[in-house]
């Protein structure tokens, strides 16, 4: 089997959940130094990899791995019918939230039905908009968003909150919440069904991991 982890801020917050586990040997996943992307475990018929946090879900719903970690922010995004989020863990926690400039005059008030956003998020921001009767054009960028708002490229963005520092820094506010985001624990459906007793002994152990933090 294999247990896929994010990189990163998620890698960090989980790794005492992950030592409670048990599960990690030499080398080790969270040394995020080693340029390896696939570790052994302590059990020998598992294997965890290391992916960027925006492609867990996809590895855990195309097979790749049978398990994984990721924030429900990417969950919601992709959608995928295969993957089953059995156990949230309760770290990695943000919300996904609209933000704009509090003084947008209303010269660069758009007419709501073309209002364009600046996302990571496109599928998670159109939902947002449409639920709202607003048909939202997208403009799809991997970071720095919050620029857009001020080089005229958006109306407003749709990214993740969690102190308000960075959109504070970049001039912009919160206006809504579309969701709080937290991270879980994710199952291919799949390996449920054909190896239902090591997926589970797999979510015991992390479900044991997260009770000894508490
Ligand atoms: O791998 P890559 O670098 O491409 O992706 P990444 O930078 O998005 O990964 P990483 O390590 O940041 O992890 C992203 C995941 O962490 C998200 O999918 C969420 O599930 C979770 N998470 C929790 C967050 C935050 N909190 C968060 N605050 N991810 C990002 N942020 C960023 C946010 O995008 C914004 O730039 O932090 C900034 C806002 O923070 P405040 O405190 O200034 O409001
Ligand atoms: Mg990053």
């Amino acid at each position: 089997m294999i247990l896929a982890l994010p990189k990163g801020r998620i890698l960090k917050a989980l790794t005492p959940v992950l030592e409670a586990t048990g599960l990690l040997s030499q080398p080790s996943p969270i040394d995020e130094k080693t340029r390896a992307l696939r570790f052994p475990s302590t059990e020998s018929q598992l294997d965890i990899v290391r992916v960027r946090s925006f492609d867990v879900a996809t590895f855990v719903a195309f097979g790749g791995a049978d398990i994984g970690i990721c924030g429900s922010d990417v969950l919601t995004e992709f959608d995928y019918p295969e993957i089953y989020a059995p156990l949230d863990l309760e770290i990695g926690q943000c919300r996904i939230s609209v933000a704009r400039h509090p003084r947008a005059g209303l010269r660069d008030e758009a007419p709501s039905s073309k209002i364009r956003i600046a996302t990571k998020y496109p599928v998670t921001a159109r939902a947002h908009f449409a639920s709202r009767g607003i048909n939202a054009e997208i403009v799809h960028l991997h970071g720095a968003m919050e620029l857009a708002p001020s080089l005229k490229m958006a109306h407003a963005i749709v990214d993740l909150v969690d102190t308000g520092t960075t959109l504070k820094a970049n001039g912009l506010e919160e206006t809504d919440v579309i969701a709080h985001v937290s991270s879980r624990l994710i199952v291919n459906r799949i390996a449920m069904k054909t190896r239902p007793q090591a997926v589970s002994d797999l979510i015991d152990r992390f479900r044991k991991g997260l009770r000894s933090q508490k």
